[in-house]
């Protein structure tokens, strides 16, 4: 039976007495578990017109030598309540019922997956694997050197313009394309070299349904010697027949990127919602003497191509997206689409 818990003030400055009347405290709730005897004990000792406020009410009776040590007996008088309520009332809480029914069917948990463009990643990289190429990576924050300079792109070429790039404060910039993975693949590694740089590259560029201030590239090159155009092309042809279907097709059309003589924009013709239409994806080239030279090859015994194609626009093509904001907006109804 728990005991009753009586509201009668105790009124003492005695300190034995305090401590017995604290062991009583205890006791009592000792023997309360129900949720209502907790309340009514706390009520009943902490409460605003509890024994424990009678209690200290005391102090006015103390002779001013014995105040302090009666405070400090208070203190600890109340905190010890105040802790031992705590613990009682949380062991008791299972008595109130169980607060989780283990017997009733979960949330399956949400199962996530990867975005659209690491997919696209992953597959570009697949099919150029199974062509011989390895995978290389270079940093995103970028020195002039490795973006435009070993890249045939003297000072005052307009890409160059503050407007056209982020430069970083105390130096450097980010990267606006892969080609800089080029002169940091041949500046480490003797020729020849057959790799693919799949990356992040940021233009201070509108966005617009075609355009962002960041997005993904994919560099080719291949240096070899004896290398052509002719190789160019069919690396070209064969990772779109293989990437977008059989009947994919590859146009090149004359173009200048400093980098590479001759150049040209890679069209791929595919299906666009059930019709074939060629699309822009990126540039290409064969890779200029002048940046061979950067890098220590000699161009007379070394030859090679390169190219660079824009990841969204790939993705944007396979899964028919229409707009490339909707790849950054991480709204999830649209991402699990794909
Ligand atoms: C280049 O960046 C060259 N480095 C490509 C290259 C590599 C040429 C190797 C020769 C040899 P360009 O600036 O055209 O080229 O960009 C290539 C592709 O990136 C574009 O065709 C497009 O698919 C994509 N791209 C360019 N700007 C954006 C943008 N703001 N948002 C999304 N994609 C873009």
């Amino acid at each position: 039976m728990p005991r009753r818990v009586t509201l009668r003030a105790p009124m003492t400055t005695d300190l034995a007495t305090i401590d017995r009347i604290e062991t009583e405290a205890l006791e009592a709730l000792g023997q309360t578990a129900e949720e209502a005897g907790l309340e009514a004990w706390r009520i009943a000792w902490l409460g605003s017109k509890g024994k424990l406020k009678s209690l200290m009410a005391g102090m006015k009776d103390c002779s001013p030598e014995d105040r302090p040590a009666f405070g400090q007996r208070m203190n600890a008088l109340k905190k010890s309540l105040e802790a031992a309520f705590k613990e009682r009332k949380n062991q008791s809480a299972p008595a109130a019922g169980p607060p989780l029914d283990v017997t009733e069917p979960g949330d399956a948990a949400g199962q996530g997956r990867r975005h659209v463009l690491a997919r696209t990643i992953d597959e570009v990289v697949d099919v150029f694997s199974r062509m011989g190429f390895t995978v290389a990576q270079g940093p995103e924050v970028e020195d002039e050197y490795h973006n435009f300079i070993a890249l045939n792109m003297p000072e005052s070429h307009p890409a160059r313009e503050p407007g056209d790039n982020f430069f970083l404060e105390g130096g450097g910039m980010l990267r606006t394309q892969t080609s800089t993975v080029q002169i940091r693949v041949m500046e480490n590694t003797p020729p020849p070299i057959r790799v693919i740089s799949p990356g992040r590259v940021y233009r201070p560029d509108t966005h617009d349904a075609t355009h962002y201030s960041m997005f993904h590239q994919v560099e080719g090159l291949w240096v070899d010697q004896g290398v052509t155009l002719v190789d160019l092309k069919a690396t070209l042809i064969q990772f779109a027949r293989t990437y977008f279907g059989p009947d994919a097709d590859v146009r090149m059309r004359p173009s200048f990127f400093p980098f590479t003589e001759p150049s040209a924009e890679v069209d791929i013709r595919m299906p666009v919602r059930g019709k074939m239409q060629w699309v822009e994806l990126g540039g290409c080239g064969m890779v200029d003497p002048n940046v061979f030279k950067a890098v220590g090859y000699d161009p007379e015994v070394w030859t090679g191509y390169a190219f660079g194609l824009g990841i969204e626009r790939i993705a944007m093509r396979k899964y028919g997206i229409p707009d490339i904001r909707w790849l950054f907006e991480n709204d999830a109804r649209f991402l699990r689409q794909f």
